[in-house]
């Protein structure tokens, strides 16, 4: 199938957003407040490093304190809440994340748990993500905000529209599908949520207009699940082998683009879709987070 369909690129919906973000941060830093963002990386997991990285970059790009805690795998429960305590407490530090996925041995939640939802740039505390789900304000989760964000801003309606989310994480699918449901801008879909226990998944993800795919399956979604005209939304990103690259691998999402492409009306590649406009809302939350502290 030759690739009929228009790309939405993160790169592109990014830069507008993070012109806004320019001009919010230099009013903050005429009052003396500057934007900071604290990562706490666990272990040495390849992707979070080079995740983490780019979210250093970019702070530091727009002109934001950016400090990255690195904390080695064996580091214990108690070390690893001992540290959101100090962040917790930090007036330099307006929001912290801690990137997961985290080692085996640390229990995620009590580490969510920890962080003052007042810092959680993630929005993945309970009480951020209860507030998200009821329509008030809050942090939102940087992946389906990211995701909302290339929806509106390509100028593709939601309203009335079907949205079938394919996943179910609690970062990704289920914020995702809560966000297009509320009675909002850039929402009022109609939703489903399709995952690994659905009958017939392909029956329900070829009734989709807007189809969002978040199950770091490589090329899951094939040409055959989707209907004529779709908008596809990618956010997986997975390595996988590729002999034919010079660094033996590359980046592929959890949509066989090549196939796909040739049906849809508009789809995100991977890499430069869905990854960038992450760290694009994690950086405009980190904004609020500031501008929240002086008022
Ligand atoms: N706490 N953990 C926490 N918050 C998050 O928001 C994340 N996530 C996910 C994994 N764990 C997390 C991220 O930051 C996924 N994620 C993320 C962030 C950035 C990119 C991808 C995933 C990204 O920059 N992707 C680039 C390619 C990068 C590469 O070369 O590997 C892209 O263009 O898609």
């Amino acid at each position: 199938m030759p690739p009929t369909a228009d790309l939405i690129k993160g790169k592109d919906v990014s830069s507008e957003i993070y012109s806004e973000l320019s001009e919010r941060i230099s009013c903050l830093k005429s009052k003396g407040v500057t934007p900071g963002l604290a990562v706490i990386l666990v272990g040495d997991d390849p992707a979070s490093q080079v995740y983490v990285r780019n979210k250093g970059l970019k702070c530091e790009e727009l002109g934001m304190r950016s400090i990255t805690v690195r904390m080695p795998e064996t580091t214990t429960e108690e070390e690893l809440l001992g540290k959101i305590y100090d962040l917790n407490r930090d007036p330099s530090v307006h929001g912290f994340i801690v990137q997961l996925p985290l080692p085996k041995h640390i229990d995620e939640d009590k580490v969510i748990d920890a962080i003052d939802p007042k810092k959680d740039v993630d929005g993945f505390h309970p009480v951020n993500v209860g507030n998200m789900l009821i329509g008030k304000p809050g942090f939102l989760p940087a992946t389906p905000a990211g995701v909302q964000q290339m929806l509106v801003r390509s100028g593709i309606e939601t309203s009335g529209k079907h949205v079938v989310v394919v996943g179910r994480s609690n970062i990704v699918g289920k914020p995702m599908a809560a966000l297009m449901v509320q009675k909002a801008k850039g929402a009022d879909a109609t939703v489903t949520v399709v995952h690994s226990r659905t009958k017939d998944l392909p029956d329900l993800t070829r009734q989709a207009d807007i189809l969002i795919v978040a199950i770091g399956k490589p090329r899951f979604i094939t040409a055959d699940m989707v209907k004529e005209g779709v908008v596809v939304i990618d956010v997986g990103t997975n390595r996988v082998d590729d002999p034919s690259s010079p660094k033996g691998s590359r980046l592929v999402g959890d949509v066989d683009f090549q196939g796909v492409s040739g049906k849809a009306s508009k789809i995100t590649p991977v890499p430069g879709g869905v990854g960038p406009m992450t760290i694009c809302m994690l950086m405009a939350n980190t904004v609020a987070a500031a501008e929240n502290s002086i008022r």
